[in-house]
């Protein structure tokens, strides 16, 4: 507390003589590697495969990141700096041995090691199962947050849930359909990566009664209590000792089972209280962007956030401070809406148990929490039934009920007689059952709200916070563009291209990897000759690789000299996957009525989607059907093969992701104007020198803004005609025929039965015919001059180069470093911290 350690007892120079760091030294890092091969897993040399290899490498790295972990938690400890907690439901890791090699700086050490050991460094990486503990770019975001808090050397933890089966596996039928397999990541055992903490766990009270006693308090009694037990993740920075946490929460049955049912005789029951509270942590739901309402997700929210809250107040009582002083001493950050409920659990700690008053309480909560939204599709805001909520959390439904109330009145006293602006902003939607809004809620609990790219936020404080920012002032209502970690997106996955741009700009890559403004340094190379084809090569050698890939996986064989054209991300209707594949078609139907003659003359074209539908998606799982039941035909059509291919490649995750971006010549983001809230892997694919096809939209339109208009192909309606066309669409409809008799043709082929029965798609192109309200149809023509001109310039190979470095160049700004940095000085108000050194 006073900032002095108290050593236990015993010697002190015996405990220091036994204290480890860093091991930089190839000898000392095989002697690690053994170790653990012949301890930790209880094995010996002979008969040790590569997978037994990885676990007692990954065994040694996790060493040295406990090493940094433990000095860097010791100094905020000492140092007591403001720090920040990111609240996510989902953290998509990936693979970490990898990045830990390339943070920590011993990847060539440990390369030679592995060698000496008679290993390939290459395969034991490849052995690791990723860790897919999140659905997509929300999930990814912190992921790469985490990474750059590190890096910046800034005191921030995430919170999160352990789930025991991360993001299905996705398997693709001949037919096209898409199967889910559970994913057990954790079954092999044991995970390296996280330390388990049996000495952290907190008790998390469901259901029962709230019994109001007096100045607006209440106690919350009996229901069900289940524990929360800590694991955590050590998050190396890039360059840094600074090792940061994610602490994940595992569910677990408060007394084990039922022992009085065991013995008499009644095993399920005694079971069944023990599964129950097991369940909470047993899966993450597979929605992305979409609410799903079930009781067992709200269970897991306030699972989370309650054990997190109780972790977080904790350490700030060690400090010995008033409450008042919380927000001086703690942000928390709430990862869309999932986290809301923290809010309110606040409210009810400090009132109910800490007996601060009301608005006092209230003051405080509204300082400590910032809130960002990553959507504004309606499908997606969260919205829980009152009667769901007040069944499981009674305190917590009355907590919202009072805060509903103070807040109208101010918002009555403040727009007299506007009764429509109290509907809207109400906490409580009206309707049989009434809703809880969950955007509503975390925005009046919140200091700050943010989008998540320019238009995105401006989009959100003109529609859903519209009202809300009439009444606490636009300056609440910000915006953080998204960003990637150029470690694991540049470095890791394409270490070519890493290592070329660091002989270019003649600095340590330890320098640029963490200001990537100096990309720009490279631009001056688009006129240097030897560069350039130095940079052709590791592009064709990244397609290579992934057609090695493509070859073994699917047994089809591309041609590294076609362009590669990529939309990887999930499948849903608003990034709009059918308007590509219907582009696809329209290119197919065109080179197949072309002569020979002609066709020689055609840009050969590889189009290849990958990306997971969510299991109850009726219309994504159609789309994936679609693509495959086209691309058998397409394929193996003698015609145009050489012209054009299309591809579906299955369970799309982090770590196809990375073999994938190096690859691309083009990529399409191509969502419905006003739809993609950011979108980070359009940034990915450009930082690795791939062109951007796309619509005006997200993090598309910044990204134009920094490498220039005439750098990316851009088609499309622009956001603010979105509206008035779905309306023209609903009240005064035109046939498809006429919007886009392009796009009516290849309707028609398809229902025709060009590619065999057309009627499981037929759901599909109906919603294009009728209403189409992702504007397939409006977009269709402009989209298919879109890909004349990306044709024709790719055709120029000199241009295109110029254009693939320039981008590079100039992607500086969607570091994800710069992100964290806006959060912590504009919103958290936290400072980067320097890890102690060890005396
Ligand atoms: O968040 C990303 C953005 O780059 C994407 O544009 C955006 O679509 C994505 C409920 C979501 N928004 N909302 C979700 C995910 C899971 C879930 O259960 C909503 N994901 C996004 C990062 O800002």
């Amino acid at each position: 507390k006073d900032g002095k350690e108290v050593w236990p007892k015993g010697e002190e120079k015996t405990w220091k003589a036994g204290l480890k760091s860093v091991s930089t030294e190839v000898p000392q890092i095989t002697e690690n590697i053994v170790h653990h091969v012949q301890t930790s897993l209880a094995r010996q040399a002979y008969n040790l495969d590569n997978f037994g290899a990885y676990n007692a490498t990954a065994l040694a790295v996790r060493d040295d990141l406990i090493v940094n972990w433990n000095d860097t938690q010791m100094t905020y400890t000492r140092k007591a700096p403001k720090r920040a907690y990111y609240l996510s439901l989902e953290f998509l890791m990936g693979r970490s041995l990898d990045n830990a090699l390339l943070n920590l700086g011993v990847r060539p050490q440990y390369e030679e090691g592995a060698t000496k050991l008679g290993f390939n460094l290459e395969d034991l990486i490849d052995t690791e199962r990723d860790a897919g503990l999140g659905n997509g770019g929300l999930g990814r975001l912190a992921a790469c947050y985490l990474d750059s808090s590190a890096t910046m050397e800034l005191p921030i933890w995430g919170y999160g849930l352990r789930y025991k089966y991360g993001i299905f596996q996705q398997l693709i039928a001949p037919d096209g359909s898409q199967f889910e397999a559970p994913d057990p990541w954790l079954a092999p055992g044991f995970n390296p990566w996280e330390i388990p903490r049996p000495d952290v766990s907190y008790d998390v009270r469901f259901y029962g009664h709230a019994d109001r006693t007096n100045k607006g308090r209440a106690v919350w009694s009996g229901g069900q209590e289940v524990i929360a037990a800590a694991y955590d993740v050590p998050i190396p920075g890039y360059a840094t000792r600074t090792t940061n946490c994610i602490r994940l929460w595992d569910s677990r049955p408060k007394r084990g089972f039922d022992l009085q049912s065991f013995n008499a005789g009644d095993y399920e029951r005694a079971v069944e209280a023990s599964n129950t509270a097991e369940q909470i942590t047993s899966v993450l739901y597979p929605n992305d962007n979409h609410s799903v309402g079930k009781e067992l997700r709200l269970k897991q929210q306030y699972f989370w956030t309650a054990a997190s809250l109780s972790d977080i107040l904790r350490r700030f009582r060690n400090l010995d401070k008033p409450w008042s002083e919380l927000p001086e001493n703690v942000a928390i950050q709430l990862n869309d809406t999932h986290p809301t409920l923290s809010i309110v659990e606040l409210q009810r700690i400090l009132v109910d148990e800490e007996e601060v008053p009301w608005d006092t309480a209230w003051d405080i909560v509204t300082r400590t929490f910032f809130y960002t939204n990553h959507t504004v599709l309606p499908e997606a805001l969260e919205k829980w039934p009152v009667p769901l909520m007040s069944n499981l959390l009674p305190r917590h439904m009355q907590i919202i009920f009072d805060l509903n109330a103070s807040f109208l009145q101010a918002v009555e006293k403040k727009f007299p007689g506007d009764v429509g602006k109290l509907q809207r902003v109400s906490l409580i939607e009206e309707g049989y059952p009434q809703n809880v809004r969950m955007a509503n809620l975390a925005c009046i609990g919140s200091r700050k709200v943010n989008g998540v790219a320019e238009l995105h936020s401006d989009l959100v404080r003109k529609t859903i916070m519209k009202d809300m920012v009439d009444i606490f002032g636009v300056s609440k209502f910000g915006n953080v563009t998204n960003g990637i970690t150029p470690r694991r997106w540049l470095d890791q996955c394409n270490p070519g291209l890493s290592t070329l741009i660091t002989d270019a700009l003649g600095i340590p890559k330890t320098k640029w990897l963490k200001d990537l403004t100096l990309l720009k340094g490279i631009e001056k190379f688009t006129k240097d000759k030897k560069f350039k084809t130095q940079w052709a090569a590791v592009k064709r050698a990244n397609k290579e690789r992934l057609a090695h890939y493509v070859e073994n996986t699917l047994g089809v064989q591309l041609d590294p000299n076609h362009m590669f054209d990529f939309q990887c991300k999930r499948i849903h209707e608003y990034k709009r996957q059918s308007l590509n594949i219907l582009g696809v078609i329209h290119r197919y139907l065109t080179l197949k009525n072309a002569t020979p003659e002609e066709r020689k003359k055609a840009v050969p074209r590889v189009v290849i989607f990958a990306g997971k539908a969510a299991p109850g998606y009726y219309m994504a799982k159609l789309t994936i059907r679609l693509i495959v039941t086209v691309s058998k035909v397409l394929n193996n059509d003698p015609d145009t093969k050489d012209y054009l291919k299309l591809l579906f490649l299955p369970d799309y995750s982090v770590s196809l992701a990375e073999l994938i971006i190096p690859a691309s010549d083009i990529s399409q983001h191509i969502s419905t104007a006003g739809t993609e809230a950011s979108g980070t892997s359009n940034m990915k694919f450009c930082l690795n020198g791939g062109l951007l096809l796309g619509t005006v939209d997200g993090a598309n339109i910044e990204i134009a803004e920094e490498i220039g208009e005439d750098q990316v192909f851009f088609f499309g309606h622009l956001a603010p005609t979105v509206e008035g066309v779905r309306y023209e669409h609903t009240y005064h409809p035109v046939a498809v025929e006429e919007r886009s008799p392009a796009l009516a043709h290849v309707l028609n082929e398809i229902s025709g039965g060009r590619f065999g029965d057309s009627g499981p798609f037929e759901p599909l192109l109906n919603t294009i015919r009728q209403g189409d309200h992702y504007l397939i149809s409006d977009d269709f023509d402009s989209y298919i001059e879109a890909n004349k001109t990306v044709d024709e310039e790719f055709a120029d190979r000199e241009g295109w180069l110029t254009k693939s470095i320039t981008t590079v160049a100039r992607m500086g700004k969607f570091s994800s470093d710069r992100a964290i940095m806006t959060y912590a000085e504009e919103y958290w108000n936290i400072e980067p911290v320097k890890v102690d050194e060890r005396t």
